[in-house]
């Protein structure tokens, strides 16, 4: 296969790079900080999705690698941003199964000076499904460093209540299908606000992603999540457009 070949050399050509997508307060409308989103710039494709080449980077054993560089290429990136910004980054069930996430994260942090309060940590669900001993020691030494857990694509997968009492999370991301919908949807409307609930009963900070219009954003707002990320409020960006942005927004 062409483009498994591509990625099997594409780390060492420095194909990788990360962009943020800023996270906004909702209240204040304050820039609070950014999600890391992994791209390969491919020489003859152009920009290639996540989306599509992570489970090709899981499938061939090169997720731990890639995953290894995009942790401490964000960490340090951060490092050098106003220390109000924080940092969210995605990791795979693949790398919990096959890498020492503390090893890494402990890892990173130390090397780049970032300090572990201004890191968050992003897992979805299918991660939880495999009931791993080693998942839920791994994640309760990333708390006891200081680093935040956030559930990410939050109602998309299985059983997700009984997740939310039995693993330590601080943040729940709302997944972006049930914003979508919620201006045309009146099932998705009520599951927005039934989550809102859920999380504020929790005491779950709650981010609202794919915010895209100005009526969405009006919606989370009206139904009191915490925070919002969108294309309407901010793209994914390069660290030195972030770091302008942080700039004209102090
Ligand atoms: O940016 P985009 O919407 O194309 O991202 C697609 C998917 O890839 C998302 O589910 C996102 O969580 C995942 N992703 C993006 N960057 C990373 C990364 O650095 N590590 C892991 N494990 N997943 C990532
Ligand atoms: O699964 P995860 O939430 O980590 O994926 C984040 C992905 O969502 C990124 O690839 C990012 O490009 C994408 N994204 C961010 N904002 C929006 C948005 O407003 N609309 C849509 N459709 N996708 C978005
Ligand atoms: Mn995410
Ligand atoms: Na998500």
């Amino acid at each position: 296969r062409g483009l498994e070949n591509d990625l099997r050399g594409a780390q060492k050509r420095d194909e990788f790079e990360i962009h943020y997508q800023p996270q906004f307060d909702i209240a204040t409308g304050a820039l609070v900080g950014a999600e890391a989103l992994l791209r390969w710039k491919h020489p003859d494709h152009g920009y290639i999705s996540p989306a599509e080449f992570i489970p090709i980077a899981e499938t061939t054993g090169l997720m731990v690698s890639i995953g290894r560089w995009a942790f401490h290429k964000a960490c340090h990136d951060f490092a050098t941003l106003p220390p109000n910004l924080g940092l969210a980054i995605n990791l795979s069930p693949v790398q919990f199964r096959r890498d020492d996430i503390p090893a890494l994260v402990s890892g990173a942090l130390a090397a780049s000076g970032l300090p572990s309060h201004r890191l968050e940590i992003e897992i979805t669900e299918s991660l939880l499904m495999e009931r791993d001993a080693g998942t839920l020691d791994a994640l309760n030494s990333l708390k006891a460093m200081g680093v935040d857990i956030a559930l990410d694509d939050f109602g998309t997968g299985y059983s997700s209540l009984s997740y939310l009492h039995s693993f330590p999370f601080d943040k729940i991301k709302i997944d972006r299908s049930f914003v979508k919908e919620a201006d045309t949807n009146n099932d998705c409307a009520a599951i927005l606000q039934a989550m809102a609930a859920l999380a504020t009963a929790l005491k779950l900070t709650t981010v609202a992603e794919g915010i895209e219009t100005e009526q969405q954003l009006a919606r989370v707002k009206a139904l009191g999540y915490h925070r919002a990320q969108g294309f309407l409020l901010a793209r994914p960006q390069p660290i030195d457009a972030l770091a302008a942005l942080t700039q004209a927004r102090p």
